[in-house]
């Protein structure tokens, strides 16, 4: 029997902490399945995230959320440190790393596949040390554009995700021609950058950047125009879990749902953009999505149907 193993979250109620398993050999991108949506459980380890701050406020009780994500059959758990929400206020690269660096190194050892959330390479390279596999920078290399040297170095997967401007002007910057043309001409630029420094096409994972510079409507414009995205070429990443254009659809009484109300139309959202042939989805409630993936793969025209296929030729 294998003594450590214990199902997910069933620690003494005492404990922050689920009992944890046996480290795990380290979870290697190259591994993840390819034949369906992947599912990327999102840990803040923030105060002020908008949808989840302060709930895993320390290193602890993120790393037992980051173990039940990935028990609960997370593909890839994204860790950030810096909350990217309109009006958010920086942290600096030292905090950042000394909010992530704990949580990563444990997941990894779990053996969990760990993507970091952060506009700074500091952060980035550190995380990658600790085992990080995949750089997500939801700046799309406005921040600091030292990071396409460090994908390219490192050999990393990039989520290169549409932003204008910050966390504090990108409310403003909402002036599209065509949401879905403009958003993948724009990411487009930034992909010739990341090829300058010597990243290769399939490192690149593009994201649409739901909520970064967009309104309630272009959200749901560019879920309507995934195709224009997937044209270009490469694995697309969706991650509008809770955001506020969910929050607008749900208004009762005038009053937008709050973010926790938000998981249903999260997964909607999911088993559409998984119908869709999207890479991998970014959520917080990582159950409802891996559901809505399954349900998602049943209904392509490639699962088995009871139908016999027509009989050909007389013999
Ligand atoms: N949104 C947030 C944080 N990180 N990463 C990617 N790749 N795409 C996003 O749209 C994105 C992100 C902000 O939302 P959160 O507070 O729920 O993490």
């Amino acid at each position: 029997m294998d003594s450590l193993a214990a199902a997910p979250g069933t620690g003494p109620a005492t404990s922050p902490l689920p009992i944890l398993r046996k480290p795990r050999p380290a979870a290697r991108f190259q591994d993840l399945p390819t034949d369906r949506t992947l599912v990327m459980g999102i840990l803040n380890v923030t105060p002020d995230s908008f949808s989840d701050g302060g709930v895993h406020a320390t290193s602890d009780t993120a790393i037992a959320a980051g173990l039940r994500m990935f028990y609960a059959g997370a593909d890839i758990i994204d860790v950030g440190g810096e909350s990217t929400r309109p009006g958010a206020v920086e942290v600096s690269v030292e905090e950042e790393k000394q909010r992530v660096l704990p949580v990563v190194a444990a997941l990894v050892k779990a053996g969990a596949l760990v993507s970091i959330d952060t506009t700074h390479a500091a952060t980035a390279a550190a995380a990658l040390d600790a085992g990080a596999a995949i750089i997500n920078d939801v700046s799309g290399l406005t921040m600091e554009p030292e990071m396409a040297e460090l994908a390219a170095r490192a050999r990393t997967p990039y989520i290169l995700t549409h932003r204008r401007g910050d966390a504090s002007t990108m409310d403003s910057l909402t002036d599209y021609w065509n949401v879905a043309e403009d958003v993948a001409a724009e990411l487009a630029g930034v992909r010739d950058k990341l090829y300058a420094a010597g990243v290769a096409p399939e490192q690149i994972i593009m994201d649409p950047g739901l909520g970064f510079a967009k309104t309630d409507v272009q959200n749901w414009e560019l879920l309507q125009h995934l195709d224009v995205l997937q044209a270009m070429g490469h694995k697309v990443l969706v991650a509008g879990s809770r955001k506020r254009f969910l929050g607008s659809l749900l208004t009762v009484a005038g009053k937008s749902a709050p973010p926790q109300e938000r998981d249903a139309a999260t997964a909607a959202v999911t088993a559409i953009s998984a119908f869709r042939g999207a890479w991998a989805v970014r959520v917080h409630d990582v159950g409802s999505s891996l559901d809505a993936v399954k349900v998602a793969a049943r209904m392509a025209p490639s699962a088995p149907t009871a139908t016999k296929p027509p009989a050909s030729g007389n013999s």
